[in-house]
């Protein structure tokens, strides 16, 4: 939390604090990396592969957090007056598109995105900025797979298991893994009378947390629940609420997508927990090589790919360690 603070406040005053704790040598290229959630163990390991791609090419990375769009607009002009060139960014708000466009047209910043791509007016992809996403539905649709193969193994009644989809619709990369897990769930043959919407009002796990409780005191007599949704954090979410009405672990199915910290440490716990496994999306990827193209760009007059869409594996207590080794991220 202090740390979000910091950043927070740092965004505000102003930005050369970052500029210098983000490569200690002196580089002539400067770019921004803009998450919406600084505190979310995701976006950290993009920041730190951001880090180390700006440490190996020779450029600066200035890290700034920003949970609204005031603070994002402030921060790009922020990072015009210190003279950075581009940014890569997570935005807050995905409508924030137009502004965040004209905002850097008007600084003379190049913008490419990561994650969470933008939209405008009417709700369609900005496709003119260069986009990293993850592969949303076909990653969602194998958190669905997951979930039904873990459900046959431990030989549950489908009829009597609670699906927890936590939802957060103002996001379109959720939407769409969301509706690729429960389509996969639905073509295994769970019933989709059992699946039960928890929409979460922000993208962390206390608020799935209370989105999910209020599902599971709707449905007292279901024993075996399963869960899905944007992110760890959100499956986390219903764990927690699962664990709080006294619903032990073997009763319980979570797939999240992410596999940073928020994941690592659930399977590093002495006992299982309901967190059964995360789909591993790859930091390296969305830090290093979005920090890299933008260097690129600026620096080098090298155009990036205008849409790349990155996948993921499955991983579980059991192999998550071979997992991030396959994806280089250890
Ligand atoms: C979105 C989510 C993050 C992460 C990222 C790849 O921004 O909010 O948790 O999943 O996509």
């Amino acid at each position: 939390m202090k740390f979000a603070q910091t950043l927070t406040l740092a965004a505000g005053l102003g930005l050369s604090v970052f500029a210098s704790l983000a490569t200690p040598a002196a580089a002539d290229t400067k770019i921004g990396f803009i998450v919406k959630q600084p505190e979310e163990p995701w976006f950290q390991d993009e920041w730190k592969f951001a880090d180390r791609a700006g440490a190996e090419h020779g450029f600066d990375v200035v890290k700034i957090g920003a949970t609204d769009g005031e603070q994002l607009l402030a921060a790009i002009n922020n990072l015009a007056a210190q003279g950075a060139e581009g940014f890569v960014v997570c935005t807050p708000d995905v409508n924030l598109g137009p502004a965040i466009v004209a905002t850097a047209n008007a600084a003379g910043l190049k913008v490419m995105t990561v994650d969470d791509r933008l939209v405008d007016a009417s709700g369609n992809a900005i496709e003119s900025v260069p986009h990293m996403g993850i592969s949303a539905y076909k990653i969602g649709q194998g958190v669905g797979e997951a979930i039904a193969g873990e459900i046959a193994a431990r030989g549950w009644d489908v009829s009597k298991t609670g699906a927890i989809r936590v939802t957060y619709e103002q996001l379109p990369t959720a939407v769409d893994r969301v509706s690729g897990a429960t389509e996969a769930l639905v073509a295994s043959g769970f019933p989709e009378d059992m699946i039960f919407n928890a929409p979460q009002t922000r993208t962390d796990t206390e608020s799935a947390l209370n989105a999910a409780t209020i599902v599971m005191n709707q449905h007292p007599d279901i024993k075996h629940w399963v869960a899905y949704g944007l992110n760890d954090e959100a499956v986390l979410g219903a764990v927690r609420a699962a664990e709080s009405a006294g619903i032990g672990a073997d009763s319980v199915i979570g797939v999240g997508i992410g596999g940073a910290a928020s994941a690592i440490n659930e399977f590093n716990k002495p006992d299982a927990t309901g967190f059964y496994g995360t789909i591993m999306i790859s930091p390296l990827r969305h830090g290093y090589e979005t920090a890299l193209n933008m260097y690129n760009w600026v620096a080098n007059d090298q155009e990036p790919e205008m849409l790349i869409l990155t996948s993921g594996s499955l991983a579980t207590r059991d192999d998550y360690k071979q997992v991030m080794s396959d994806l280089g991220i250890q």
